[in-house]
């Protein structure tokens, strides 16, 4: 990838640095966007985040044609609940709540079917998954020492839900110095007004946190980047 290949984003054009940039896909997990999982057990219409499923589908091809680092993460907790703090727990419909037992397993429990990612966007052998016990992909896990670990200096971030895990893992890599795209037909919510008013508050001051950008725009600059060399 050329290292002059922007990104027409806002607040401005964002760089596609070569092998400096990792696709992050955040909780594309069953329990939040199938009938019956956590997000719905929180009162939300989970319709609204199925429909990102294919544009990221999409990007996430592209991000592999071009050899990007793509880094999946999903939010839950270990079987006992130990790394679940007791406020997280105590949120939520009693027997609905974190750990409680729902149509696709223990509710956001790792090893369970919910907890797991979507088959149409499911990890390659190879691509890392992130478990993570909080909203942040940052934190208690070990993504940062993994990005730095591959030269990571620049995010394409997307997933769900945009207002919370995309927004506390945005401004936790905005201030550990990583430049952040949200690609913004690539990250949903249940509430419209949060997604939209989120997405502002990323790219507003002048990208105060980061860029936003639609995956057509990410597409086009991927597909301006010279091939990957062949092995
Ligand atoms: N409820 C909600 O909007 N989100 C979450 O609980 N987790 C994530 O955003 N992944």
């Amino acid at each position: 990838m050329s290292p002059s290949v922007t990104v027409a984003a806002d607040p401005g054009p964002f760089p596609l640095p070569e092998a400096r940039v990792a696709l992050l896909v955040i909780d594309m997990q069953r329990d939040f966007l199938l009938p019956g999982g956590f997000g719905e057990s929180l009162g939300n219409d989970v319709t609204r985040l199925q429909r990102i499923v294919a544009p990221l589908a999409r990007l996430l091809g592209a991000a592999r044609a071009a050899e990007l680092l793509v880094v999946h993460t999903r939010e839950g907790h270990l079987p006992d609940l130990s790394d679940c703090p007791p406020a997280k727990l105590r949120r939520g419909n009693p027997s609905q709540r974190i750990g409680d037992p729902g149509p696709y397993g223990r509710i956001l429990v790792r090893g369970e079917f919910g907890h797991d990612i979507v088959d149409e966007l499911a990890p390659l052998p190879g691509e890392p998954v992130i478990d993570k016990p909080g909203k942040g992909a940052f934190h208690a896990t070990g993504l940062a020492e993994l990005l730095d670990g591959h030269g990571i200096t620049h995010l394409l971030v997307t997933g769900v839900t945009t207002e919370v895990c995309v927004h506390t893992t945005v401004r936790e890599a905005n201030d550990r110095g990583y430049e952040c795209l949200v690609v913004a037909d690539c990250v949903g919510s249940y509430f419209p007004e949060f997604h939209r008013v989120g997405l502002q508050m990323v790219s507003a001051q002048g990208g105060i946190f980061g860029w936003v950008a639609d995956s057509t725009a990410v597409l086009s600059a991927l597909l301006a980047s010279p091939a990957p060399s062949p092995v």
